[in-house]
């Protein structure tokens, strides 16, 4: 048996339980077979059992008063997957849904798609299986200040630096410094990323995903003759990553026709009118249905995975993993897709991609499309770290410079190991080579 197979059964094995953290080393996995062939020193080095086997998992009990003075208890949960070339790096993601294999296959992907930033950070990746649904602003307070009591101990500006994901975002960043702060009893804003800007935040963090999407979406589609300007794009989840890829279409010229959250979707044929959406979900942590009490021509549509039988260019899924499984790929294949960029992490399946890819739609895939969230957190820390802020054109144009470069590596390292343009395979070749130099030459076994 090869190595690649070889190691990946003993993944298996030990892993049997965690489909979605399989699922991501499979697909990694399948792009590397060259990479090994070329390099017997990886072999020798044993770097791929090295790499699916997280430096350290810590799990811990998160308990927390609600408003009727019961305690509740959740479960917390951090992954330090891979330190070699910077302190762990990655969101917390706060979802009902979460368990480890959840938390392993995001930390998993957060190692390659740190590593095409460029910049010095490391893997990593946490949550809790909290719902902040439904809850008062004083509840998600005290479970994050629970949270960070457990966590502060594991985590530091050149150690372990969190940031948001679903159900995370600059609330809960805030009550989360604010507890690290007390516990440590100093100003060492660099632990965490996507702070408010009062308190060392960065300009375009807010932005920085979904805008990077679309650099990254443009830079692939101008790459293969095409432009954004008046195609059509349909757009899963209504969240941070999602109302900023829409923003960065609409300013792009092309036009937004469908969007969701877990209940289902709006159409708008006049396009998506995005400031009501940021107000009904971001500011009122609404449903997405009550656009229609503002726009009453457009449709909602129950389940939110109907939105991919709809007629569009580009399709960005920007909501959760396995959004688009082979079917779904399909109805948009027939109805004339001709590029999907992976806003949400892993949101297509294995297959799904593989079907994109045999009938020729362009794929930008998670790892690297939407490295321009984590790549701004970085430009955060670097930002703290020299006690200094950036204006917003700044960290625009180095996010813009950060993801095109991205563009160009995942490109030459897909033909330089025989995959033709296929950005799939080049995101996960070119993440891999930068982590395998550095556990080379850190010997680190
Ligand atoms: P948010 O919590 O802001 O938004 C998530 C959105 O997806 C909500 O509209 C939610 O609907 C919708 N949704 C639909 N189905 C599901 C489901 N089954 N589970 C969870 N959410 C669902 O998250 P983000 O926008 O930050 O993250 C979206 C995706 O982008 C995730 O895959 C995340 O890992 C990824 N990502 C995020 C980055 C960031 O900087 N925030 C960076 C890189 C990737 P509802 O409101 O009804 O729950
Ligand atoms: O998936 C991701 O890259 C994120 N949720 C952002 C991580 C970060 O540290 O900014």
């Amino acid at each position: 048996m090869s190595y690649v197979s070889d190691v990946f059964t003993r993944v298996k094995a030990r892993n049997a339980f965690e489909p979605e953290f399989l699922q991501a080393v499979e697909e990694v996995f399948e792009s590397l077979v060259p990479v090994i062939d070329k390099h017997p020193e990886y072999v020798k080095a044993n770097l791929l059992d090295r790499l699916t086997e997280p430096e350290r998992q810590i799990f811990f009990r998160v308990p927390w008063v609600d408003d009727r003075g019961e305690i509740q208890v959740n479960r917390g949960f951090r992954v330090q997957f891979s330190g070699a070339i910077g302190p762990y790096k990655g969101g917390l993601r706060f979802h009902p849904s979460v368990y480890i294999g959840i938390i392993k296959f995001l930390g998993f992907e957060q190692i390659f798609k740190n590593a095409l930033t460029g910049l010095p950070i490391g893997g990593g990746k946490g949550g809790s299986d909290f719902d902040p649904k439904g809850k008062s602003d004083a509840e998600v307070m005290r479970f994050c200040q629970s949270f960070m009591t457990e966590l502060y101990r594991h985590i530091g500006p050149d150690v372990d630096v969190p940031a948001g994901d679903i159900g995370v975002g600059g609330r809960e960043i805030g009550y989360l410094y604010g507890q690290y702060r007390r516990i440590r009893g100093a100003f060492e804003n660099g632990v965490l990323t996507g702070k408010g800007l009062s308190y060392g935040g960065s300009l375009v963090r807010t932005e920085a995903t979904g805008f990077g999407l679309l650099y990254f979406v443009d830079e692939m589609l101008r790459y293969n003759g095409h432009q954004i300007k008046d195609k059509v794009v349909v757009i899963s989840g209504a969240g941070n990553v999602a109302t900023y890829a829409c923003k960065k279409v609409n300013a792009l010229g092309g036009k937004v026709i469908a969007m969701s959250d877990s209940e289902g979707y709006i159409y708008d044929e006049n396009g998506i009118d995005i400031d009501l959406v940021i107000t009904i979900k971001t500011v009122n942590r609404g449903k997405l249905k009550t656009y229609l009490n503002h726009h009453p021509s457009a449709k909602f549509v129950e389940g939110h995975r109907n939105i991919w039988s709809l007629k569009c260019d580009i399709a960005l899924p920007c909501a959760t993993q396995n959004d688009i499984d082979l079917e779904e790929a399909q109805l948009l294949v027939a109805n004339g897709v001709i590029a999907v960029g992976e806003g949400a992490n892993m949101p297509c399946t294995n297959e799904a991609i593989k079907y994109f890819l045999t009938h020729n739609v362009l794929v930008a895939p998670a790892k690297a499309a939407n490295a321009g969230g984590v790549a701004t957190s970085a430009l955060e820390m670097s930002q703290n770290s020299s006690r200094y802020a950036w204006t917003f054109e700044q960290v625009d144009e180095k996010l813009k410079e950060i993801m095109v470069n991205i563009h160009k590596n995942a490109a030459e390292a897909s033909a330089a190991y025989g995959f033709g343009y296929n950005l799939v395979a080049g995101a996960n070749i070119a993440g891999f080579k930068k982590v395998a130099e550095a556990m080379m030459a850190q010997g680190d076994y």
